[in-house]
């Protein structure tokens, strides 16, 4: 996220909550930058696996542009645990040991209980899926991901009657995520989504890239992936699957209201308090490009929405 520093606040701000509230999260990122550059525990590696995944099976979700270079895809990331710049994740994620692996399922479920991430998904034909992922940030990728649709993992779980959301959280261990020592967020990390959303088909719990098993700073061993979404929703490196009845907290939301909110369709009639969300760059490329509505899935997805003002619910 782009976070102003409190310099670029005019004068007639200076008495408002906002303010404080900006200048706070300015101290947290200056002291996560500076934390993290004089961190011995986590020598620099490349640590990402490059082992192929054993079958991938094709799809016909793909959007027919040009992929996004690997290198950007595994080298330009946002995981605020492994630090707030763009590099840090690809730089130190290789402190993060992702199997054994155990994800909790809680909530209003009939199959509660702790799941080896390998058998949660078992028997799951593992898809190629080339998806945009448009961050809130206002830059795009086109990422050729692998995963097993979200819906089908959540009906093994059997969600009963009172679940209306699902909350997934990221893991929360400071040792291997060293931007945790830093309050940058409220650790961990958390997202959610409405019952439908979860369910719709185009919504994917990657476990790969470039057909190969997720790199670390891409959100290893199993990440959500919501392409109509802005890049946030998409939770990395997932502990906890949780079924509720109300509408969960949410990590951005929680950090700043009336910036992020819960379900940050990617819309580009409505602006970001401090940018427009009209126009995108493409990783790699010069030119902005127009954001599309629903970042050009509005035809699968907007029947979701219907009847809600997406100016009030952003
Ligand atoms: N746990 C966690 N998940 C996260 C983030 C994060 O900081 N922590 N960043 C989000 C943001 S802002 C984006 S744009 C995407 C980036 O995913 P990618 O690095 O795989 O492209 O991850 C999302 N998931
Ligand atoms: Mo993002």
């Amino acid at each position: 996220m782009l976070i102003r520093r409190p310099a670029d606040v005019v004068p007639s701000e200076i008495t408002s909550k906002s303010l404080f509230e900006q200048r706070r999260r300015f101290l947290k990122l200056a002291a996560a930058g500076a934390a993290l550059s004089v961190l011995p525990a986590v020598a620099p590696r490349r640590a990402w696996s490059a082992e192929k995944l054993a079958a991938v099976v094709p799809s016909a979700y793909k959007v027919d542009e040009p992929l996004t270079p690997y290198e950007s895809v595994t080298g330009y990331n946002n995981f605020y645990e492994f630090g707030t710049g763009k590099g840090d994740p690809a730089r130190y994620a290789g402190s993060l040991h992702t199997r054994p692996w155990t994800v909790s399922v809680e909530g209003a479920c009939e199959k509660p209980g702790r799941y080896d991430v390998d058998e949660l998904i078992k028997g799951l034909a593992v898809e190629e899926r080339i998806y945009r992922l448009r961050c809130v940030e206002a830059w795009s990728m086109v990422i050729p991901w692998n995963g097993v649709p979200l819906g089908k993992v959540l009906q093994r779980l059997q969600p009963t009657a009172a679940a209306k959301y699902v909350e997934f959280v990221t893991l929360h261990d400071p040792q291997q995520m060293p931007g945790q020592r830093i309050p940058v967020l409220e650790w961990p990390y958390r997202e959610g989504l409405r019952m439908d959303e979860a369910l719709h088909p185009l919504t994917l719990l990657a476990v790969g890239v470039y057909g190969e098993v997720l790199p670390n700073q891409n959100g290893a061993p199993l990440r959500l992936v919501v392409p109509w979404k802005y890049g946030f929703k998409s939770v990395k490196s997932i502990v906890a699957i949780r079924f509720s009845e109300t509408l969960p907290p949410t990590s951005w939301n929680l950090a700043a209201p009336d910036e992020y909110g819960f379900y940050a369709n990617v819309n580009p009639e409505v602006d970001h308090p401090r940018w427009s969300q009209r126009r995108e760059r493409r990783i790699g490329e010069w030119l902005k490009r127009d954001t599309l509505p629903f970042n050009g899935y509005a035809e699968q997805v907007a029947s979701l929405y219907s009847g809600m003002d997406l100016r009030r619910f952003f």
